[in-house]
């Protein structure tokens, strides 16, 4: 296991050096956020990111993000083009001595949450998520907590209505498609590739999710069978989802999982939850069952804390604050090394 923490380039009002002042982590996961989606990715922006990362005593062995362009998830004629242009980020990526990249195929919105600053009788904020009050937003005039409004609003009418023609099946076609597209560079520069779930994982405003459950890993896996096509376990995300046995999924998938994102949420209702500390006790992910799970099927992938609570007065980027975070990784690391011990690793 190597122990990362997410840092968003020179815009993170988080040092790298204090990164590297916790004593667990080894590594950055990061990505070069200035080049357009759809295009591929210069090299020498990227050797710019990993010699900074290194000159600070980090690794930069995990992206996250190379995103997918929309017309690619739509299946739209352009999209060889842009599977190219992946393909080659890929390579460069390799060249650059990348491991793992961290990326997500949920049509128009990443993550969503209805609030960011969810307070606990303890004072800290976390973000959380009520599905009643998502259902009652318009899609067409969308002001979601968290959520860049990347798009104008014509751009976002625009291709929310492309996606009405788009069901699950095609969705995942146009997935598999991406995917064996990819695959000649990913094995060739021993990349891999290692999908995050939907978060929440269900379909959000009409729109289709595939990356939600056991049955979505079994399909994928199934379609695209190399190695290097691989997931990111996130606990948080599969873990809203009640049906998931995430214990299970450790054990089944620890040498699928490339990366893990560990972190806790407690329930307020039946598709209604909270972030919490990454603890066990804190929340109703059983943190340690996972560990457990992941340690003693061979699990070999790259972890990171995932979406700190603000503590200590800190007021930082949503999920991206230090402290909690911090707290978290050492929390994390010092389960795997009980965890390793105890099986003799
Ligand atoms: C949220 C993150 C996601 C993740 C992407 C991967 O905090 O886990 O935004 O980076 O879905 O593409």
């Amino acid at each position: 296991m190597k122990m990362t923490f997410r840092w968003y380039g020179k815009s993170d009002p988080i040092p790298l050096q204090y990164i590297k002042q916790i004593p667990c982590v080894k590594g950055v996961v990061t990505a070069v956020y200035d080049t357009p989606v759809g295009q591929a990715w210069e090299e020498e922006k990227i050797l710019t990111l990993r010699d900074e990362c290194r000159a600070a005593g980090l690794e930069m062995e995990v992206i996250e993000s190379v995103p997918v362009h929309e017309d690619i998830k739509l299946g739209r004629p352009g999209r060889d083009e842009l599977i190219d242009n992946y393909a080659k980020t890929v390579r460069r990526l390799g060249k650059a001595g990348v491991k793992c990249i961290c990326y997500n195929f949920m049509p128009v919105f990443d993550w969503l949450r209805t609030d960011l600053k969810t307070k606990a009788p303890d004072g800290s904020t976390s973000l959380s998520y009520n599905h009643e009050r998502l259902e009652a937003m318009d899609k067409y005039d969308l002001h979601l907590p968290g959520w860049d409004e990347s798009y104008k609003p014509e751009q976002l009418r625009a291709l929310l209505d492309a996606y009405e023609n788009v069901s699950h099946e095609r969705l995942f076609d146009n997935l598999v498609y991406f995917l064996d597209g990819i695959m000649p560079a990913c094995v060739e520069s021993n990349v891999n590739m290692a999908i995050h779930p939907d978060d929440p994982p269900w379909d959000m405003f009409g729109l289709p999710r595939i990356i939600t459950d056991e049955k979505s890993y079994e399909k994928m896996f199934a379609a695209v069978p190399q190695i290097n096509n691989g997931i990111t376990f996130c606990t948080g995300s599969l873990g809203a989802g009640r049906g998931n046995d995430l214990v299970g999924m450790a054990k089944k998938y620890a040498g699928r999982i490339h990366f893990a994102h560990l972190r806790q949420i407690r329930y307020s209702g039946e598709l209604d939850f909270t972030e919490a500390g990454h603890m066990t006790e804190n929340g109703d992910i059983d943190i340690y069952g996972v560990v457990r799970a992941l340690v003693s099927s061979g699990f070999d992938g790259y972890v990171r804390p995932d979406h700190g609570r603000n503590i200590w007065g800190e007021d930082g980027k949503p999920g991206y604050g230090l402290y909690d975070r911090a707290l978290g990784a050492m929390y994390l690391s010092g389960l795997f090394e009980a965890a390793e011990k105890e099986i003799g690793i």
